[in-house]
C-alpha cells in the first residue's frame, strides 16, 4: 500500500496525518523599494529560491513590472505552544508604479504582517517617497511592521565600510527608519551564498518581528 491510501485509511478511521496536525502561521510581506533596488532578490532570499526574476533594466525597461506574489512552505520552522509549526511566506513585489492600495488589497485580502524596505547601499539616498508611499497605503503604524534591508552590501566590505559606519553617514531619513522599524535594519549580499542559505536569517527576523506585533497585520488605507 502506497503512502497516499494509507494516509486516506487513517483519516477515515479518525487519524490525523502529520501534515493535518501541523500548525501554519501564514505571513503576508510587502517588498517596497525603488527600481533596481535588489527588491526582487531579496524577495528571493526570503522565499529561498529563484522565484522573482532579477536583473538589469534594457532600454530603460525593467525586466520585469508585474505585481507579483510568490509563496513558499517551510515545514517545522518554530515551535509555538510546544509544538512544531510550519511557516507559510508570502512575498509581494510591488514595481514602484503599481502601488495602488486596490490592487494590493486583491492579491492580500488578509493584510501585511511585515513590510520590507529595499535600498542599495552604493546609490545616494536622498528621496525618501518610499516613506510617503508606506505611510499612505497603511498609515503611521506601518513602522511597527518594518524592516530595512540594504542590498549590495558586498560593496560596504569591498570598501572596508562597516555598517554602523555606514549608517551614521547615510541619509536621514534612512538613518531614523533603522531606528523607528520594527525590526530595525539588516545588511544582505545577494551575490553570497544561495538564496535558500542567505535568506534563513531574514526569515528569523521577519517571524520575531511579526511576533512582536502578535501576528497582527497591517489593513491597506483606501485610495
Ligand atoms: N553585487 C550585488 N548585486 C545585487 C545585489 N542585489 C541585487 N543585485 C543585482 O542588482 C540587479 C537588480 O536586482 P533586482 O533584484 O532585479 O532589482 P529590482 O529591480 O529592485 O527588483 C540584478 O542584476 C541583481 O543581480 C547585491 O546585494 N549585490
Ligand atoms: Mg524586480
Amino acid at each position: 500500500m502506497d503512502d497516499k491510501h494509507c494516509g486516506n485509511i487513517l483519516s477515515w478511521l479518525g487519524f490525523q496525518t502529520r501534515e493535518e496536525q501541523q500548525d501554519v502561521l501564514v505571513l503576508n510581506v510587502l517588498l517596497l523599494g525603488e527600481r533596481q533596488s535588489g527588491r526582487s532578490s531579496v524577495g528571493n532570499a526570503i522565499i529561498g529560491g529563484h522565484e522573482f526574476q532579477t536583473g538589469t533594466c534594457v532600454s530603460g525597461v525593467p525586466v520585469t513590472a508585474e505585481l507579483g506574489v510568490r509563496s513558499r512552505k517551510f515545514s517545522a520552522f518554530f515551535r509555538r505552544q510546544g509544538a512544531e509549526s510550519d511557516l507559510m511566506l508570502r512575498v509581494m513585489d510591488t514595481p514602484p508604479t503599481k502601488l495602488h492600495p486596490q490592487s494590493l488589497q486583491e492579491l492580500c485580502t488578509d493584510g501585511v504582517h511585515v513590510v520590507v524596505v529595499v535600498v542599495r547601499v552604493d546609490q545616494l539616498n536622498e528621496n525618501s517617497r518610499l516613506l510617503h508611499q508606506a505611510e499612505s497605503l497603511f498609515g503611521p503604524e506601518w513602522r511597527d511592521h518594518a524592516m530595512l534591508v540594504f542590498t549590495h552590501a558586498d560593496h560596504l566590505g569591498e570598501a572596508g565600510l562597516q555598517p554602523s559606519l555606514y549608517l551614521s553617514q547615510t541619509s536621514d531619513w534612512l538613518r531614523s527608519l533603522a531606528k523607528e522599524a520594527g525590526g530595525g535594519a539588516f545588511f544582505l549580499d545577494n551575490n553570497s551564498d544561495w538564496p535558500s542559505v542567505r535568506g534563513r536569517p531574514l526569515r528569523d527576523k521577519l517571524l520575531q518581528l511579526s511576533a512582536k506585533n502578535h501576528h497582527k497585520a497591517l489593513r491597506f488605507r483606501p485610495d
